[in-house]
């Protein structure tokens, strides 16, 4: 009876330990499974991360030089507008030019613009109404004065109408009169003649009383006396004069 008590309890105590001994080792198989498992996906997914940080990396890269790339072409179509407008803009100016052209072509040939122009030697000389005129800066007798005129290619000056009578006055009036010899004379026979043309004087200015010398006053000045008329004098006296020519027409 108490050899089968023993055995009984030995059975008790046996029998339910060996079960509970292989499913801890199971456990424990599943978990070092599952760990590692676990650790090859740890060690999957941090490749797959430095894939993706790489890919990423990569991307960027090239979304930079696509940029750049970009930058590039939108400048060079910039700088091939702006050619493309100077060219417009030659071509433009190219067209006006062509057209101008062929009016002219077609056109008939332009009026020659006048060349008849009045010229007179020199700052000295005033140009007036096809003449040039000089007022000399020195005194000198009356025939003095008329080798200075020629030696000028001109004459002294034939005062034949109240138009060019009327300019001497505008630009010799002074208060007292400004007396310049000019190309009348008389040879005593009071009749007075232009010496340059030999040609009797019509038109004349004189002041009142004057000519009043037949015997010794045989030259003729303009602008006498405050109404700066015309005076015959001595031609021996010293007194500016006044130069004539033509103008030259080029
Ligand atoms: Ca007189």
């Amino acid at each position: 009876m108490q050899q089968v008590f023993v055995f009984l309890i030995l059975a008790c105590v046996s029998s339910p330990g060996t079960p509970k001994s292989v499913d801890v080792d199971t456990d424990d198989d599943v978990l070092t499974g599952l760990e590692k498992k676990t650790l090859e996906l740890e060690t999957q997914i941090a490749g797959l991360k430095t894939e993706i940080c790489a890919l990423e990396m990569k991307m960027k890269e090239e979304r930079d030089s696509n940029q750049n790339q970009l930058k590039g072409v939108s400048a060079n179509v910039s700088d091939t507008m702006k050619v493309v407008g100077d060219h417009t803009a030659a071509l433009a100016t190219l067209r006006l030019d062509i057209d101008s052209l062929i009016q002219s072509v077609n056109s008939p040939p332009p009026t020659p613009a006048p060349t008849d122009v009045s010229v007179c030697p020199g700052d000295d000389w005033v140009e007036h109404n096809g003449h040039c005129i000089l007022f000399s800066s020195e005194s000198v007798t009356w025939n003095t004065a008329k080798v200075r005129c020629m030696y000028y290619g001109a004459h002294l000056m034939v005062v034949d109408t109240e138009e060019l009578n009327t300019f001497l006055k505008i630009r010799l009036r002074a208060p007292d009169g400004n007396s310049h010899y000019v190309g009348g004379i008389d040879f005593g026979q009071a009749n007075w003649i232009w010496d340059s043309t030999n040609t009797e004087i019509g038109y004349t200015d004189w002041r009142i009383s004057q000519p009043s010398n037949g015997r010794t006053e045989h030259c003729l000045v303009v602008c006498s006396g405050s109404t700066c008329q015309w005076n015959d004098v001595d031609c021996y006296g010293n007194k500016k004069y006044i130069c004539q020519k033509a103008a030259v027409h080029g």
